[in-house]
């Protein structure tokens, strides 16, 4: 299934560096319309849950202790062919082999603290968007 929506989180290390406002700009200036979007924090369990895909990664620990340290920007977007063009506007994992422009090579700081998250298929679009906001909190 094809839908136009994708899910973003503007990361911990993102919101303790003062970016949520460039990153929106960059997100809103791509053409992506805010549907829905919230100021909140994972517990550690939240972020467990949210990334047990990863949890035979050796990194699994560190990602869990990362997302849930500090408040991040949850929101879903809508735009023609969301996921891969949100995909491509925040550039590869590892900002270091981001594309120039790319929202991870603006803002990020490693391959671990990336700044932000974007959703990699339609159907992940629309679980991690269940995970975070009820259907009446998406305008
Ligand atoms: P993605 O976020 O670009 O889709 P994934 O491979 O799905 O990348 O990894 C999920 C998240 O896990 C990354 O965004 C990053 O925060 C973290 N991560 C990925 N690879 C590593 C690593 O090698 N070391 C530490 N953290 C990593």
């Amino acid at each position: 299934m094809t839908t136009n929506r994708t899910f973003t989180m503007i990361k911990p290390d993102a919101v303790e560096n003062g970016h949520i406002g460039g990153i929106l700009e960059k997100i809103t200036s791509a053409g992506f319309k805010i549907v829905a979007m919230k100021y909140t924090q994972l517990s550690t369990r939240d972020a467990q849950e949210f990334y047990a895909v990863h949890n035979e990664r050796p990194f699994y620990g560190e990602l869990v202790e990362f997302m849930s340290r500090g408040p991040i920007v949850a929101a879903i977007l809508e735009k023609d062919n969301a996921v891969d063009d949100f995909r491509a506007l925040i550039g590869a994992t590892n900002p270091a082999e981001a594309a120039e422009g790319t929202i991870r090579k603006l803002f990020a700081s490693n391959i671990a603290e990336n700044a932000v998250h974007g959703s990699d298929s339609d159907e992940n679009a629309a679980i991690e968007g269940a995970f975070h906001f009820s259907g009446r909190e998406i305008y």
